[in-house]
């Protein structure tokens, strides 16, 4: 079954996304997501100018030997360009091996190890009543695990927080620049357990909570935090500490019985290694996308299941919905899964992608359509041309740049 055809489709049907389409001679295709938020031209091009001539003629079933020639054959190797490019080829072969033999990916990795994928949601607000509300909504629509993030009294802006009028969705990539957020950490130390206080009070504890800190912390800064949250008996705390930095995370836990997650910004099991083998998270936060496509996750998550650390992959609503279905798959089949982000897409997302997954009572379920479970619409693709759209910055009042 060899490689006919590879075309990269970019669309901004709300956000950008950009869509690696593989084709065989049997006729079949398989679908991968290359997005890369606020860099999504340099996947392109990387597809464009050097991976996609290179699969030309290639067997679509030897997905490891795919996977070994990109990454080794390449000589430099990982780096979120080339490990978003590998994983777009890497889940579209997955999805072309399972559409050729009729079954979900999720089979042809083993089969399902539990009945559904417990996923959270985003909740969030203004004030702390606001944000109350919110996760009163989640509780309605039945999630079972909640991601809070609300203003800090005294900032003029806070990341995490839904965009007044987009709907029950954080999307912060906006604008031909990037915007200038500034942060102030003393003011968000003092905030933070006030903020878990009003979930629990006027919530309770029969829901998993979770936050993310967005790396902004030191390490000492992160062990007050966890600290200070242990009372509300966090599900995590996420990216307390800039994430490449994995010796910082001892600091951390040593201090502190908070959960630790993190890992969204990595693309290699090299990136998490110290903070597996030494137990200094709890959940590896990697992602379908952005670590090299299935083949290479699944490394991490079995490396991870050795050390008791957990899965909770990145689903931010700037990953497509074809890296969304593909993560449920593995999520599915992982004996060490924890969590999986789920922030939904926004329309005109669905217009453009059409997928099988399912949300039922907390938990999500890819379905048992042959692959991926995920189309694209290239017709409805071409009416959303790109457009650049940038993550803010962050700056310190004294206006030094910090982490965003
Ligand atoms: C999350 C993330 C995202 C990132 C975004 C960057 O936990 O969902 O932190 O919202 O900021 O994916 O592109
Ligand atoms: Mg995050």
């Amino acid at each position: 079954m060899k490689i006919v055809a590879a075309d990269v489709i970019v669309a901004s049907p709300g956000r950008n996304y950009v869509t690696l389409k593989i084709t065989t001679d049997s006729g079949s295709h398989g679908l991968g997501d290359a997005t890369l938020n606020g860099r999504e031209l340099a996947v392109v091009a990387y597809l464009r100018e050097h991976v996609c001539p290179l699969l030309i003629g290639r067997d679509a079933r030897r997905i490891n030997d795919v996977w070994q020639y990109l990454y080794r054959g390449a000589y430099w190797r990982r780096g979120p360009v080339t490990m978003t490019a590998i994983a777009a080829v890497d889940c579209a072969l997955w999805d072309i091996l399972g559409k050729e033999t009729g079954r979900p990916v999720h089979e042809l990795l083993g089969g399902a190890a539990r009945d559904g994928v417990l996923v959270y949601g985003h909740a969030s607000g203004q004030t702390l009543d606001e944000l109350t509300d919110d996760v009163a909504h989640y509780l309605e629509l039945g999630y079972r695990a909640i991601r809070v993030q609300a203003a800090v009294p005294g900032l003029d802006s806070t990341y995490g927080l839904h965009h007044p009028g987009t709907g029950h969705t954080y999307e912060p990539a906006d604008g031909a620049a990037p915007a200038d957020n500034v942060w102030h950490t003393p003011a968000y130390l003092d905030f933070a357990p006030q903020m878990m206080a009003a979930v629990r009070e006027r919530h309770g504890y029969g829901f998993h909570l979770l936050h993310d800190v967005h790396h902004r912390l030191s390490p000492l800064e992160a062990a007050q935090l966890g600290k200070s949250l242990e009372p509300y008996r966090m599900f995590w705390i996420e990216d307390p500490t800039p994430a490449e930095d994995q010796e910082a995370f001892r600091t951390i836990r040593q201090h502190t019985t908070t959960p630790i997650a993190t890992g969204e910004v990595f693309n290699s099991i090299w990136d998490c290694q110290t903070l597996i083998t030494e137990r200094l998270i709890d959940y590896i936060r990697t992602s379908v996308s952005h670590t090299g496509g299935i083949t290479h996750l699944r490394k991490i998550f079995d490396l991870a299941a050795l050390y008791g650390v957990r899965t909770g992959s990145h689903g931010a609503g700037d990953l497509s919905p074809v890296s969304f279905a593909a993560a449920l798959h593995l999520d599915l089949t992982v004996p060490n899964f924890g969590i999986q982000e789920y922030m939904g897409h926004l329309d005109p997302a669905g217009e453009v992608f059409r997928t099988s997954y399912t949300f039922q009572d907390g938990y999500m379920r890819p379905g048992d359509a042959p692959g991926l479970g995920v189309e694209i619409d290239e017709e409805a693709a071409a009416r959303y041309p790109y457009s650049p759209k940038y993550l803010p910055v962050n700056r310190l009042r004294d206006g030094s740049m910090h982490d965003w």
